[in-house]
């Protein structure tokens, strides 16, 4: 394939960004802003080590970057320290993990069927096999419980109690649930990677007074460029935290990012960011709740994220391919006590912060709420031009 080919493939790929409608609750349209400083001359730059502590030289300028991205995300999230280094929240966690746990250590986390993340223990990602993972499930109302959590903590006595999920929609108790860890000398670590959007605009309560170390994604709810982020207000666990991301996980950091980190950090620390996620969560509350009218079943009957499962009864592999042939693009995910397999599961999850930053509004995610459910029972391909019109209506970037 030749360059032309590859510019013709990104035509087509961004025509079709245009054109359909995402509901990937992992996923957004990154800021116009973070897309720009994100392709900046630092491209050619390395920048190895810390600001006035580079192995490299030439790195004065980034120095300036660098500082400002830590200072504002610790504006962002009132964290007395951050490290804005990691590449992605992978390296983030397993740079917590390497801080305060050795090989074999007992880590409790949600296992990734109820809603936990790869890389909070799963089987075959680095942390399930480094550590001895033992998991604490959901009560009969889906809901996280924090009872059963002190037992386990009690019987386990495990080193780690990750909090923070991929596909959970409700509230979580981390002041309960930090005293129970402490009385227990476990060390809590909270991903906050899908709703990091919603801590910092204070619609959801910030972990950080409660957590040991919180890590995060900032291509989320966040709307920065694909990388991660670490707070905590502990130094002497911040200081061991430095030096696991760098030069225990990663070397040369990836520049350009964390200045496109900072100009997120600063979009997200103002009063417009705040109105959008609160529109998120209008939009996910609506969007939810048409489901419920239409009949059919979420793991709870409420959300106070950007997100929300919907069982299928059919295969939910063949829901997401026949949704994508008529321009909507979400992904399949276990259900709560699922049976399926991981390539079959039970239900789709859907997220609202795409739509959301198209400034699709109450009218218009009901209305996709309907337009699925349609698919859906009717397995049709006939919303094609519904969602063309809708989308023309809704440019990603004006
Ligand atoms: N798979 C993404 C999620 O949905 O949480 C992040 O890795």
């Amino acid at each position: 394939m030749n360059f032309y080919n590859f510019i013709n493939l990104l035509k087509i790929e961004s025509i079709k960004q245009e054109k359909t409608i995402n509901l990937i609750a992992s996923e957004n349209y990154t800021s116009l802003a973070s897309i720009i400083y994100s392709s900046s001359c630092y491209i050619n730059k390395y920048t190895e080590g810390y600001p006035n502590n580079r192995y490299y030289s030439g790195c004065k300028i980034f120095d300036i970057f660098e500082n400002k991205s830590i200072i504002e995300s610790q504006l962002l999230f009132s964290s007395l320290f951050s490290n804005v280094q990691p590449h992605s929240g992978t390296q983030a966690n397993f740079s917590v993990f390497q801080t305060l746990l050795t090989k074999n250590d007992k880590i409790l986390s949600l296992d990734l069927k109820s809603g936990g993340h790869l890389t909070h223990g799963f089987k075959k990602n680095f942390s399930g096999q480094i550590y001895n993972i033992i998991n604490y499930c959901l009560d009969k109302n889906n809901k996280i419980n924090n009872y059963n959590i002190e037992l386990i903590i009690k019987k386990e006595k495990p080193k780690l109690l990750i909090l923070g999920y991929s596909s959970y929609q409700g509230k979580i108790d981390w002041k309960n649930l930090k005293n129970i860890s402490k009385k227990n000398n476990c060390y809590i670590l909270s991903d906050i990677s899908h709703i990091s959007g919603f801590i910092c605009s204070g619609l959801i309560e910030n972990p950080i007074n409660f957590s040991n170390v919180v890590s995060s994604t900032t291509h989320k709810t966040l709307r920065c460029i694909k990388g991660g982020i670490l707070l905590s207000n502990n130094e002497k666990i911040f200081n061991k935290i430095n030096s696991s991301v760098f030069p225990g996980q990663q070397g040369g950091c990836i520049s350009n990012n964390i200045i496109a980190k900072y100009i997120s950090f600063k979009e997200a620390n103002n009063f417009n960011f705040i109105y959008y996620t609160k529109q998120i969560l209008i939009n996910s509350k609506i969007m939810l709740k048409t489901f419920l009218y239409r009949g059919y079943k979420s793991s709870i009957n409420e959300t106070i994220n950007h997100m929300f499962l919907i069982k299928i009864q059919s295969c939910s592999l063949l829901i997401e391919k026949i949704l994508e042939k008529n321009g909507i693009l979400l992904n399949r995910n276990f259900f709560p006590n699922d049976f399926k397999t991981s390539f079959k599961p039970s239900a789709i999850r859907i997220g609202l912060s795409a739509v959301t930053t198209r400034k699709m509004k109450n009218l218009e995610v009901e209305l996709l709420a309907n337009y699925i459910c349609d698919i859906i029972e009717n397995n049709e391909k006939k919303f094609n031009n519904k969602i063309k019109i809708l989308c023309n209506k809704f440019p990603i970037y004006k």
